[in-house]
C-alpha cells in the first residue's frame, strides 16, 4: 500500500441505532426506526435494533477494540431520541451522559471522536408532527444540535450534521423501504430541502456552541448509463442529479441543480423560502463521502422517477450483491473536485466497506479475505485520487462490529469484528488484523 499523507485520519464508522440496543433505557424515546421495525413484514425476518450489538452496555469493550485497531478517529452517531426523547425541549441528561462517557474514553485512548448528529433515528413525536416533510423539523434539529454540542463541544472539534440525506428522502419518504415507510415518490422532495435547512441551522448552532469544524456526509455513486441511447443518458443524468447533486450543490454553491426531470419548474421547489439557501450554504470545513458502488441506469418512461437500476456485470459481488468497483471511488472523488473546484472543502471518506458471508471456523477464527481485498482496492483508489490532486483527509471503514443493517436486519455482516448476536461475543476477523497492520505501518511512516 502506498503511503498516505501525514496526519491522514484512519478510522471506523458506526451509527447509534445499528449498534447500541438498549432502546428503552435511561429515558430514551422511540425513534421512527423503533416504530418501523415493529411493523410486520418490513424488516427481513422481523429483526429489530432493540439489542443490536449491545454497544450501549459494551462501549468500553468496543473502545478497547478500537484502541487495539490503532485508529486515530472514530465516527459514531448520537441518538437524537436518547438526548431529546420527544424531539423538542430539554435534554435527557442520561442520554448526554452516555455520549460523554464514550467521548472521554475515546480521548483517553488517543482516538478523535467524530459524532454525526443524525443517522436516521428521528424521534417519533417529530414524525407524528410531519417528520422531514415539515419545515419545523429543521429548527428542532438545530435545537438538538445545540444541546449535544453544549455538552460536548469543549472536547469534540469536528462534527457531522446529517448522514446520507439522500437515503432518508429516497428510501424513507419516496419508496417507503426505510423508516418512516412513506411511499410518496416525488412528494418526498420537500424532505430534501428540510434536511438541508436543518444542516444549515445546525451548522450555526454548532459553531455558536464552540464546534471548530462542521461537515455533512452524503453517499455518492458514479452514475453510468446502461447504453449510449439518448434516453438512457438522460435517465442517468436525472439519477446523478438526485443522488449526487441535490444534497451537495445547495451546500457548496448555494443553489439547487435543475430539477426539470422531476417535474419541478424554473421557480424551483415550492418549499424553499427567501434566505434558506444562504443558511444552507454557510461555509463548511469538510465534506463526508460515503461510497459503496457505482450505479448503472436505463430509462424508465412514464414514471415519476424516470430511471431504473441495471446490474453491473463483470465485477465481483459482496454478500449484499453489490459490485466491487474500486476505480469508481477514484472517479467519484475526482468528479467532486471537477464539479465544485475551489468550492470543494477537504474530503473525508466517511464510510466504505462491504458485507461478506464470513463464518466462525471450527478453531474460533473468522477469515474474511473478500473484505481485505475490498478494503485494499478501495484504499488504493483513495490514494489514486490524492495523487490526482484531490484533498482527501481521512478514511472511515464501515464498520467496527457486525450490526443491524436496516431492512436486511442482521443478515448483512459489515464488521471488522464478528458479533455473535446470541451471546454478544466479539471475534476480530482477519480483516481487523489486516487493517490494524496497515494503520500501524502508515502511522509509523507518517
Ligand atoms: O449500514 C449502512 C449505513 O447506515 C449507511 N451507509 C451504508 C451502510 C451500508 O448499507
Amino acid at each position: 500500500m502506498p503511503s498516505f499523507p501525514a496526519g491522514f485520519r484512519w478510522g471506523v464508522a458506526t451509527a447509534a441505532y445499528q449498534i447500541e440496543g438498549a432502546v428503552a433505557e435511561d429515558g430514551r424515546g422511540d425513534s421512527i426506526w423503533d416504530t418501523f421495525c415493529r411493523q410486520p413484514g418490513v424488516i427481513r425476518d422481523g429483526h429489530t435494533g432493540d439489542v443490536a450489538a449491545d454497544h450501549y452496555h459494551r462501549w468500553a469493550q468496543d473502545v478497547a477494540l478500537m484502541a487495539d485497531l490503532g485508529i486515530t478517529a472514530y465516527r459514531f452517531s448520537i441518538g437524537w431520541p436518547r438526548v431529546q426523547p420527544g424531539g423538542a425541549g430539554a435534554a435527557n441528561p442520561a442520554g448526554l451522559d452516555f455520549y460523554e462517557r464514550l467521548t472521554d474514553a475515546l480521548l483517553a485512548a488517543g482516538i478523535t471522536p467524530v459524532p454525526t448528529l443524525y443517522h436516521w433515528d428521528l424521534p417519533q413525536p417529530l414524525e407524528d408532527a410531519g417528520g422531514w416533510l415539515s419545515r419545523d423539523t429543521a429548527q428542532r434539529f438545530a435545537d438538538y444540535a445545540a444541546l449535544a454540542a453544549g455538552r460536548l463541544a469543549d472536547r469534540i472539534g469536528l462534527w457531522i450534521t446529517l448522514n446520507e440525506p439522500y437515503v432518508v428522502t429516497a428510501m424513507g419518504y419516496a419508496l417507503g423501504i426505510h423508516a418512516p415507510g412513506k411511499a410518496l415518490m416525488l412528494g418526498a422532495l420537500p424532505t430534501a430541502h428540510h434536511q438541508l435547512l436543518g444542516h444549515g441551522l445546525a451548522t450555526a448552532a454548532l459553531r455558536a456552541a464552540g464546534a471548530r469544524e462542521v461537515m455533512i456526509t452524503n453517499n455518492y455513486s458514479p452514475a453510468w448509463p446502461a447504453s449510449d441511447s439518448a434516453a438512457d443518458v438522460a435517465a442517468t443524468r436525472a439519477y446523478d442529479t438526485l443522488q449526487n447533486r441535490v444534497f451537495t450543490d445547495p451546500v457548496l454553491v448555494g443553489r439547487y441543480p435543475d430539477l426539470g426531470a422531476f417535474g419541478v419548474g424554473e421557480g424551483g421547489l415550492d418549499c424553499v423560502r427567501d434566505g434558506d439557501l444562504a443558511v444552507i450554504s454557510a461555509p463548511i470545513d469538510g465534506l463526508g463521502v460515503n461510497y459503496y458502488m457505482p450505479t448503472r441506469l436505463s430509462a424508465l418512461p412514464d414514471s415519476p422517477l424516470p430511471f431504473q437500476m441495471q446490474p453491473i456485470p463483470g465485477y465481483p459481488l459482496t454478500a449484499f450483491g453489490w459490485p466491487v468497483v474500486p476505480a469508481a471511488l477514484t472517479e467519484m472523488l475526482t468528479s467532486l473536485k471537477q464539479w465544485y473546484g475551489e468550492a470543494l472543502p477537504p474530503l473525508y471518506v466517511t464510510e466504505n466497506g462491504c458485507s461478506q458471508p464470513d463464518e466462525v471456523a471450527a478453531d474460533g477464527t473468522v477469515d474474511d479475505p473478500g473484505r481485505i481485498d475490498y478494503l485494499d482496492g478501495h484504499l488504493r483508489a483513495v490514494h489514486d485520487a490524492i495523487e490526482a490532486g484531490v484533498d482527501v483527509r481521512g478514511y472511515f471503514e464501515w464498520t467496527l462490529t457486525d450490526n443491524f443493517e436496516w431492512s436486511e436486519g442482521y443478515h448483512q455482516r459489515f464488521g471488522l469484528v464478528h458479533t455473535d448476536f446470541e451471546t454478544q461475543r466479539r471475534i476480530p476477523k482477519s480483516s481487523f488484523a489486516w487493517y490494524r497492520d496497515l494503520i500501524a505501518a502508515q502511522r509509523a511512516a507518517g
